[in-house]
């Protein structure tokens, strides 16, 4: 979908890399299990597919009912969807946009199956305001898709993008794990991705029978999305814990070192993401793409929307390609 995603009043191409400020002093993961004391999980939830977008389906992991419990997240979706399906024009504002693609298969006329944009990810700052559509180009995309409050001084800043391939993402390995570090940082390596809610986005991999132990700070909220397990495999929190099936969100409780993850399957592996995030603390008021702390910003909201001031200004005339 890289290719089809169009900008309005943005500053594509003005990607700032390489300043982290988010994550100080985290102490990089261990790999052996003594001492670690890991958050246990006190919710699970399937990600039931709905219709969203025009003909597009959707998982939904995250809605409503957990932000409260996953402040600053206030959705995560897993979408797969093939042309003419999509994400036609639309605003945002008050929030960002994580979209990590997972697979990207072109055209059956080439007999080629390949996944080359696959692992891509783009990090969007709505701010003030962005329209854009979100189609894909090829024959099936299926990816991520977090929506991760801003800051009440933030909501208002210009839009920005970081755009991430593949290969600009760090990758390590260790003991049969294998992690995509797509935010802040996991065993000893850091992403160039600049946060401004500070978070945590890593892809996780482990091979059959491997375990994991991943720090998180103490204050932040987190949770755990299965995208891919044997059966029986995902096990979360402690080594007897009921095992979770793919397409659940697994939500943290507080405290503690971190999370611990043992794939217990002994042949297939088991891939997931782990996101955490500082607590914002503060009112949320959403109305559909619009992010805000109160009823009276939404209102707004949908007059600068409606009028094409304060960041929609290309809302007037802007027509994706
Ligand atoms: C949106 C309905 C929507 N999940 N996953 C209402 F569909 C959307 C929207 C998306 C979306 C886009 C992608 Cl690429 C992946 C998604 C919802 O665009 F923003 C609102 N408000
Ligand atoms: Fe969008």
């Amino acid at each position: 979908m890289k290719a089809a995603i169009n900008i309005a009043n943005t500053l594509r191409g003005l990607v700032t890399f390489g300043f982290i400020r988010n994550i100080k002093s985290m102490s990089s993961s261990s790999s052996s299990s003594q001492n670690f004391v890991s958050r246990s999980v006190i919710k699970k939830v399937f990600a039931k597919l709905q219709k969203e977008g025009d003909g597009a389906v959707v998982r939904r992991g995250i809605s409503r009912s957990e932000q409260k419990l996953l402040d600053p997240f206030l959705m995560l979706d897993e979408f797969s969807v093939s042309p003419p399906a999509g994400f036609p024009d639309h605003p945002h504002r008050g929030f960002e946009t994580v979209t990590e693609e997972l697979l990207i298969k072109i055209s059956k006329a080439t007999r080629v199956q390949s996944n080359i944009y696959a692992g891509d990810v783009q990090w969007m700052t709505a701010g003030r305001g962005i329209i854009h559509s979100e189609m894909p180009e090829e024959e099936v995309n299926k990816g991520l898709q977090l929506w991760i409050n801003l800051s009440s001084s933030e909501k208002m800043i210009e839009p920005n993008y970081q755009e991430l391939s593949s290969a600009d993402i760090p990758k390590a390995e260790q003991n049969g794990v294998q992690v995509k570090v797509i935010a802040g940082e996991s065993m000893g390596i850091q992403s160039p991705v600049y946060t401004r809610t500070p978070t945590m986005f890593l892809d996780f991999t482990l091979g059959p029978g491997a375990q994991f132990h991943q720090n998180v700070p103490e204050s932040w909220n987190v949770f755990a999305y299965v995208l891919e397990s044997g059966e029986g495999g995902a096990v979360f929190g402690s080594s007897n814990s009921s095992p979770v099936s793919a397409h659940n969100v697994v939500v943290f409780g507080q405290g503690n070192d971190g999370v611990s993850v043992w794939n217990k399957s002994s042949s297939k592996i088991l891939r997931f993401v782990l996101i955490a995030g500082e607590p914002i603390g503060e009112p949320v008021v959403q109305y559909g793409p619009f992010v805000m702390n109160t009823q009276a910003e939404i209102d707004m909201t949908i007059e600068d929307y409606h009028y094409s001031k304060n960041g929609f200004e290309m809302a007037k005339y802007w027509k994706s390609q």
